[in-house]
Order: structure tokens, then C-alpha cells, then sequence
């Protein structure tokens, strides 16, 4: 990939800004420890007043800041069209959330066509900060991150995204898959950090069967600087609906790809 534009260069920054000031707000409304805050838009589908407020911010910061742009967001869905296009989930890991629980993020993305180009994830209860710019490099908190070096599936932590989007036996039968390979499962309720996580090396590899644009958007370009490998979720549809992703470090992404029958390419 070229070095980036220095246009982009200036939206990611502009991004961080305004994702970090969304953050502040989403920790100002924090429930505390305890029964889930939030209404379900469908089962365990969880919804609080914060993804609104955050969604309804990161909006009237970036049509101030980039009019031009367009941008789509998890609760309002796409309010303005532009070749480059924010993507925002504003509190990704709402269950957890809602709860308390402190694995959560506010996540931005930006696509320059069909193309991700930047992303900005923060998880303010975990003071981390994940931004990425094709061309660029990835980065956790200001340090290079990379995927991890794990060539054993033995020895490996792999992640699965559950929801009820995705029936009982199908969820059975990947994370059987993953067990048989000796990997330690995991699933922790936020995709977009679980694919962070992927892109510094925490995971090895992360499936969701069923996931949307906006938990990915802010997380592609963070896994293609780090050196992961990713299914062609955009390519399986994700660009205009849920989808299913695969993203894994180089050494045991194949044998992840053919073990949940989940094809790279
Ligand atoms: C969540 C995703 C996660 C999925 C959850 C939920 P939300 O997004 O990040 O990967 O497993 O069911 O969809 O709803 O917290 O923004």
C-alpha cells in the first residue's frame, strides 16, 4: 500500500479527538457493576442509552468537521453517503457495558470507497487507544503492534463472537473445531476488541459467524497493519450486511480457516 494521504493522516487525528471526547461521555454514563442498564432490541441484543448519546456525538463532530464524508452508524444506520465514509459503533461490547464490565470500546472506522483506510478503537475502562492507517502501521497506545508470533494451534488463544444471531449447533460445532485444535477458547462480548487484540497479539485468531460493518470497520485496517490475516468479509457481504469474518496470525490462520471451514480467500 502507497504512504497514506496527508488528508487521511488528518482524519485520523481529527477521529482520535473525537473519539476520545465520545469516550469521556460513555464512561460519564457508565452503569455501575450489576444487572444489565439497557433495553434488548432482540434477544441478548442489548441496547443503553449511552450508544445512542455516543452515535448521536461522534455524528455532529464529523459532519462539523468532514461535510463531505459520509457516514453510518449502528443505531442510525446510514445518514450520509461520501466516497469516504465513517463507520461508528458507538459503544461496542453493549452488554458488558450495561453491566459495568469494563471490555468495551467506542470504535470508528473509515472506508474510502469499499476500501478501509483508518481506523480509531478506545477502550476507556482499559485506558487503551488502537488506531491504524493503511500505509502506516498500527498501534496501541502509541507503540507498533503486531500479530502474534504463535505457530503451535496447541498453544494458541483463539476467540469466537457469540450471539443469537447464530444457532446453538453452529456455535457448537466451530468452538468444538477450535477445542480439537488444543487452542484455549475464548469470547469476550466485543468484537472490535477482540480483533484488536488479534492485531497486538493477545489472540491468535478471532471468529464471528455473524458480525456487522460497524464492529469491523475501525478493526480492518488495525489487523492489515499488523500483519493478520483476514477472511474477505467485506468481499462475503459485510459491506452491506452481517457477514462472517476469520482473522488469525499468519502461522495458524490456515489451519484455523480449514478446522471452522471458514475460507481466506
Ligand atoms: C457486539 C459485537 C460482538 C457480538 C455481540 C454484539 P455490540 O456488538 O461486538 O462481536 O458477538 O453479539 O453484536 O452490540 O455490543 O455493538
Amino acid at each position: 500500500m502507497s504512504s497514506p494521504s496527508p488528508a487521511l493522516a488528518y482524519r485520523l487525528e481529527a477521529a482520535r479527538a473525537v473519539v476520545h471526547d465520545a469516550s469521556r461521555l460513555a464512561m460519564s454514563m457508565r452503569p455501575p457493576p450489576g444487572g444489565p442498564m439497557a433495553t434488548q432490541k432482540s434477544a441478548q441484543d442489548w441496547l443503553t442509552e449511552t450508544d445512542g448519546a455516543v452515535e448521536a456525538f461522534i455524528a455532529s463532530r464529523m459532519k462539523t468537521l468532514f461535510p463531505e464524508d459520509g457516514f453510518q452508524g449502528e443505531e442510525g444506520g446510514i445518514a450520509r453517503s461520501g466516497r469516504l465514509r465513517w463507520v461508528v459503533d458507538p459503544i461496542d461490547g453493549t452488554s458488558n457495558y450495561a453491566r459495568g464490565r469494563s471490555r468495551w470500546c467506542v470504535s470508528l472506522g473509515l472506508l474510502d470507497g469499499d476500501e478501509p483506510v483508518a481506523g480509531v478503537i478506545e477502550a476507556p475502562a482499559l485506558n487503551e487507544v488502537y488506531t491504524a492507517l493503511r500505509g502506516a502501521g498500527a498501534f496501541l497506545n502509541g507503540k507498533p503492534i503486531h500479530a502474534s508470533p504463535v505457530k503451535d494451534p496447541a498453544s494458541a488463544m483463539i476467540e469466537m463472537g457469540w450471539s443469537n444471531r447464530v444457532p446453538k449447533p453452529v456455535f457448537m460445532e466451530k468452538i468444538d473445531a477450535i477445542m480439537e485444535l488444543g487452542a484455549m477458547p475464548r469470547s469476550g462480548g466485543s468484537g472490535a476488541l477482540a480483533l484488536a487484540d488479534v492485531a497486538c497479539g493477545r489472540l491468535d485468531g478471532y471468529i464471528e459467524i455473524v458480525i456487522n460493518l460497524w464492529d469491523v470497520a475501525a478493526a480492518l485496517p488495525l489487523l492489515a497493519e499488523a500483519g493478520a490475516r483476514v477472511s474477505p468479509f467485506l468481499r462475503d457481504g459485510g459491506l452491506t450486511g452481517p457477514a462472517t469474518i476469520l482473522a488469525a496470525n499468519p502461522h495458524i490462520a490456515e489451519t484455523l480457516s480449514q478446522a471452522v471451514n471458514i475460507p481466506l480467500a
